[in-house]
């Protein structure tokens, strides 16, 4: 994880995941209706809430994250999170047409609900998919024993089931019924 990002700057990813996804309220900032903060606004705000940002250490991180986790706006003056978000926002990202094949990791241990109620979004406004089973597996290994799911996405469509991309590729969807998924193969030895 954080592959290229320096060690030093772990923690301000984190802290940025925390604010800019979940609780923007813990420094007092206010993201507009699609996710945004202006850079000055946040970078205030942080500063007042006793966490100094160097701007070049903000600008590292977002050019860093092996995910991608941050995009700038066109202008470069705005940020938000691309994805993971449990607060209400709208990323107004166009539905998108999701390749046949879509992965999802999670932990062995939640197999037997996933199989039986779906893929649920949990906290977040959506569920996580990856177009591969390698990321698939390092997604499902934060939670435990990894297991990977596919996810057919043409039953999943049929159902009704929304598939976006988020600006980092990530693929997010509505919830996803249990008859569009079956475990996948394991990767080859
Ligand atoms: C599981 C990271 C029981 C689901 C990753 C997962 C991703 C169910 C957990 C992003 C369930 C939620 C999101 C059901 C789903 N019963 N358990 N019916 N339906 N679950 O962390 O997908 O590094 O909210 O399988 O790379 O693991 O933060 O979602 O195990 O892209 O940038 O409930 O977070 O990105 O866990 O991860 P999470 P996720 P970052």
């Amino acid at each position: 994880m954080n592959d290229q990002l320096p060690r030093h700057l772990v923690g301000l990813s984190k802290f940025l995941s925390l604010v800019l996804r979940h609780d923007p309220g813990a420094i007092g900032l206010e993201l507009d209706a699609n996710g945004w903060t202006d850079i000055a606004t946040l970078l205030a705000k942080a500063a007042a809430a006793g966490r100094t940002i160097e701007r070049a250490d903000l600008d590292s991180v977002i050019a860093l994250n092996d995910k991608r986790r941050f995009s700038l706006s066109d202008d470069g003056l705005r940020l938000r999170a691309a994805q993971g978000h449990s607060i209400a926002v709208d990323l107004a990202i166009a539905e998108a047409t999701p390749p046949a094949l879509l992965y999802h990791g999670t932990a062995r241990r939640f197999l037997d609900a996933i199989l039986q109620q779906g893929l649920r979004p949990q906290s977040r406004n959506h569920v996580h998919l990856s177009a591969d089973t390698t990321t698939a597996t390092e997604v499902g290994r934060r939670h435990g024993s990894p297991v990977v799911l596919r996810v057919d996405t043409a039953a999943a469509l049929a159902a009704g089931v929304r598939f976006y991309r988020a600006d980092n590729g990530v693929w997010l969807a509505d919830p996803v019924p249990a008859h569009c998924l079956a475990l996948a193969d394991p990767p080859a030895a």
